[in-house]
């Protein structure tokens, strides 16, 4: 019971409709979760890994039909459908309650509905903001303690507030044919069933703190977002933050967790992790954004995160951890793809891996852990004004086309630059991998209102006073005839962040293109670095006959949003269109005998 009656009568409704066999309020102790391991032990949930490599580790194995996101099942539900727009999938808020509350109708029949009273931010901070999930999955409670702020100090300050996110979740039957995820942003309200997977059913993560904050963030002048935050100490011991989003499994908690280049190490410069998936921005009284970083822990993708790739997220996984769909060594050591050392003897399913063809561990299989364990964590992570943001990078998985990295001119330009951006699929969400499409900031899956409102109101930040940061566009995963991706990535793609910061502050030279400023071989640091020339090039090269095929296509995406979408950004396409096609008719004039 809270001190707040409209929780209570909350909870008593649900209670009601759902019918648990007992109510638990979360107070988010050492003792609670040791109970509910014990009892997801018993249950099966979870399996113990090896306690002398892996203490406190444990594998989840998650329903095989429920491994991922589910874009078609999830909507946004405001009265108006316009609202919602053609980036989201819509429903009446009056059927949506009525089809997902006929499936809530007596669910919890003999389980436990949990009640997790959460904060998303650092508890004290004036940007962070409280909701409540109500679940009966004990994995769910056991991953919202690592993800968020939940238990007891969260409670007060939503009884002090006196407001709060509402989030109803239920496994349900696991039955894809009967999961929503529902989202009520008019009435900051989130009802999501079926399934037990990462962001379906942690809501404060992207049902929260993503689709509900960024139509609240609309209204309030502020920014909801896609993105890592990471802090780079220059060998001078000045720290700049730079923002960034990547869609789902394009390498946001890879950049976050950066260690530099040894020749960069040996000069002094030092990485923090402030954030890996999602990134609350407001401008300062200084003019300045500022960020902090909702979440307390992270959820992140498992294959690829090797020694090599990502030593700090290897660092932080050996004890505490929670594993969802990762295979298991003889030893009971968990596994997946990219570990150079041992041996998956169990695949993800349990099954025995040598008898199947497929992956050891699903390719989007996780790992939950505090942000506490991670070796770069920032000592500013937690400030409850946040973090001041210098230069804000957009960036997908694109195989042909766009550069390593180029700066757009000035705001407008960078909110086209974000709102073009395409990116081939992952695993992250179900459906097919590897299909481009336009994903917009990262934000295709995660923006709960419609993208034209949602690009105007980029835009309308720029305003007198403000000091906004630069925008940038990289592309680590180019890839060259022989399919291999050109730039090596991770460690290295510190080389960029480097130009990108010497960029904000005047430092770095670069060439002008339609398309945006770009490095010339000399402007970026290759020292150590291990790239023929001919790679180099291929990496920085603009193809204008491409590009201008590209802006077509981004003229037909941006059209399709109708009226609603801003003329500024309309006539910024129009303006660099125009750039395009000037350059390609003199290159052909020039080719011309
Ligand atoms: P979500 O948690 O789904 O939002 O993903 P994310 O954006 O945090 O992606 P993550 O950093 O987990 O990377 C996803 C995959 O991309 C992993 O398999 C990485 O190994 C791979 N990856 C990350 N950075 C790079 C890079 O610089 N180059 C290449 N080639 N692959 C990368
Ligand atoms: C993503 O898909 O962008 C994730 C994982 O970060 S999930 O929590 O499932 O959204
Ligand atoms: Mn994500």
């Amino acid at each position: 019971m809270s001190k707040l009656e409209s929780l209570n009568q909350w909870v008593e409704a649900v209670a009601r409709s759902t019918q648990p066999e007992r109510v638990h309020w979360c107070d988010g102790s050492e003792a609670e979760n040791d109970a509910l391991i014990d009892l997801m032990l018993q249950r099966g949930d979870l399996i113990e890994l090896n306690p002398r490599t892996h203490p406190d580790c444990y594998l989840h194995r998650s329903n095989p039909s429920d491994v991922a996101r589910v874009e078609h099942l999830t909507f946004i539900c405001t009265k108006s459908k316009d609202d919602a727009g053609p980036n989201n999938h819509w429903m009446d808020p009056a059927e949506a309650h009525a089809k997902v509350d006929a499936l809530f109708a007596g669910c919890m029949k003999g389980r436990t509905l949990y009640v997790i009273p959460y904060c998303m931010g650092p508890i004290d901070s004036p940007l962070s903001r409280c909701g409540v999930e109500i679940t009966d999955s004990p994995y769910v409670v056991a991953n919202m303690r690592i993800m968020t702020r939940m238990g007891a100090a969260a409670l007060e300050r939503i009884e002090r507030e006196g407001t709060f996110v509402k989030g109803q979740h239920s496994t349900g039957e696991l039955d894809p044919h009967k999961r929503f995820i529902m989202h009520f942003p008019e009435e900051l309200t989130i009802k999501s069933i079926g399934s037990g997977y990462g962001g379906n059913a942690l809501l404060g993560k992207k049902c929260h703190a993503l689709r509900i904050a960024s139509y609240q963030a609309r209204t309030e002048g502020w920014l909801a977002e896609h993105m890592l935050i990471v802090g780079i100490q220059n060998p001078k011991g000045e720290t700049h933050y730079i923002a960034a989003a990547f869609p789902s499994a394009c390498g946001k908690t890879n950049l976050a967790m950066l260690i530099p280049p040894e020749s960069y190490l040996k000069a002094g410069w030092k990485v923090w992790t402030v954030g890996d998936d999602i990134c609350w921005m407001t401008p300062g009284a200084d003019g300045r954004l500022w960020a902090i970083n909702p979440e307390a822990g992270f959820f992140g993708v498992a294959p690829g995160t090797s020694a090599k790739t990502n030593p700090n997220a290897l660092a932080m996984l050996n004890h505490d951890t929670i594993f969802t769909n990762v295979a298991v060594t003889a030893d009971g050591d968990p596994w997946w793809e990219g570990l150079p050392d041992g041996v998956p003897v169990k695949d993800w399913q349990g099954r025995d891996y040598l008898a199947t063809n497929g992956p050891a561990a699903h390719p989007n299989s996780r790992f939950t852990v505090s942000a506490k364990q991670c070796p770069s964590w920032s000592p500013h992570a937690e400030d409850p004004q946040g973090v001041p943001i210098s230069a804000i990078i957009f960036g997908g998985r694109r195989e042909h086309l766009v550069p390593l990295v180029f700066e757009a001119r000035d705001w407008t330009h960078g909110v086209l630059v974000g709102s073009a951006m395409g990116s081939e699929t992952t695993a992250a969400a179900t459906g097919a991998v590897g299909v481009l499409r336009r994903d917009s900031m990262a934000m295709k899956p995660f923006c709960g209102y419609n993208f034209a409102d949602y690009f105007a109101h980029w835009l309308s930040l720029e305003k007198s006073g403000a000091k906004l940061p630069k925008i940038f566009h990289v592309n680590w995963f180019r890839k060259g005839d022989d399919g291999k991706f050109l730039w090596p990535g991770f460690g290295d793609n510190m080389r960029v962040l480097e130009w990108i910061l010497g960029r904000s502050n005047g430092s770095e030279g670069a060439e002008e293109t339609p398309i945006g400023n770009i490095p010339r071989a000399q402007d970026l640091n290759l020292d150590g670095l291990d790239l023929t020339r001919s790679k180099l090039e291929a990496l920085l090269h603009v193809d204008l006959e491409s590009w201008a095929a590209e802006y077509e296509s981004i003229g037909e995406y941006l059209a399709s949003y109708g009226a609603r979408m801003p003329q500024k950004l309309l006539d910024e396409h129009r303006r660099i269109a125009a750039l395009l096609a000037e350059d390609v008719a003199e290159s052909d004039a020039v080719g011309t005998p």
